[in-house]
């Protein structure tokens, strides 16, 4: 495995499922693997989990971690091509990764969505030119258009808990004071649609999704309705995809509560975090026992950990 961004990036999805739920119960079993390697966090946004779950997973595989807050702790990056570098930013992309390629044998990268322009976020600007210039494998730590280690511990959560071969997952946007990417929830499509659940997205008019990860589910405006007999509720805002980055609706009749979630089969209520109280989800919902949001963030150290092993596997031979 020389790149994971997606599920694409994944042969056999069910086997690596196997492979977490393994790890999970014997995590120190493959120290040797990542013996004298190094893995390179690079962070361009904040981070909580994928930065602390990152690297224990990487030290659980043996592995010593370098993390670097990009345009923080280092020199201001330029990111475009053919730009007169006459501004703040003192090193070019192609440098930075080429020379972080040589300190690292695998490099995580946090890069979010600028939101706005579309067709530059989703060419994956900036973890591509890494994936090019970098020559060791990269792993998307949440880039422009997928967030895939936490689509990955989010199915895994979901296999843990579900009580049917093929839950009724549903996916349901919530309001958000600030226009946030599309990347939690296209992979949280694109995964749960590959695992086989039967996957249910509800939102206001305008949050239409890029269909290249909603592809196989069902698509309502009605969020009661998707709401009925579900199995796992995930919650998350984005912005519009249509009129890109925008924020088209504040309506707090969207927010996850009691009353919605008795709709349902009992079902469990996950979300990515950070999650805003009372604007995604009320707090009693995110409080009681049907609440998997500190499970989902353990899960991130196995799905991590499963990659990186793969990774370093893929190295060795
Ligand atoms: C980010 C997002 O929505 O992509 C990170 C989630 C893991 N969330 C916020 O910026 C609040
Ligand atoms: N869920 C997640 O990726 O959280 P952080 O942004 O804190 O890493």
């Amino acid at each position: 495995m020389n790149q994971f961004l997606s599920v694409k990036d994944v042969p056999n999805l069910e086997g690596l499922i196997r492979e977490a739920l393994a790890i999970k119960k014997h995590p120190h079993l493959f120290e040797h693997l990542g013996q004298h390697k190094t893995m390179g966090c690079l962070f361009f946004n904040s981070s909580l989990r994928t930065r602390m779950s990152t690297q224990k997973a990487a030290v659980n595989m043996g592995m010593d971690v370098i993390v670097m807050n990009i345009n923080e702790d280092g020199w201001k990056i330029e990111t475009d091509f053919g730009v007169v570098m006459d501004g703040d930013k003192a090193e070019h992309i192609k440098e930075a990764a080429g020379v972080i390629g040589r300190y690292c044998d695998i490099i995580g990268i946090r890069a979010f969505a600028g939101l706005k322009d579309k067709e530059k976020d989703y060419s994956e600007h900036i973890i591509s030119q890494f994936i090019r210039y970098s020559g060791v494998p990269v792993i998307s730590l949440e880039g422009a258009t997928g967030h895939p280690l936490q689509a990955f511990a989010d199915v895994i959560t979901i296999e843990e808990h579900k009580k049917t071969r093929q839950p009724k997952v549903v996916l349901t946007w919530a309001p958000h004071p600030r226009a946030l990417p599309h990347a939690v929830p296209n992979s949280f499509a694109e995964w749960t649609i590959a695992a086989g659940y039967e996957v249910v997205i509800a939102h206001p008019e305008g949050y239409e999704l890029d269909e290249r990860f909603t592809q196989g589910a069902k698509i309502t405006y009605d969020q009661k309705e998707a709401f009925k007999d579900a199995d796992f509720i995930y919650a998350k805002n984005w912005s519009s995809y249509t009129h890109y980055g925008e924020i088209l609706s504040r309506d707090l009749s969207w927010t996850v509560d009691s009353a919605k979630m008795s709709l349902t089969r009992n079902a469990g209520f996950m979300h990515c975090l950070p999650v805003r109280r009372n604007m995604i989800v009320s707090d009693e919902v995110i409080d009681s026992p049907r609440s998997l949001v500190i499970e989902e963030a353990a899960n991130r150290v196995v799905s991590a950990q499963t990659i990186l092993k793969r990774m370093l596997e893929s190295q060795k031979r």
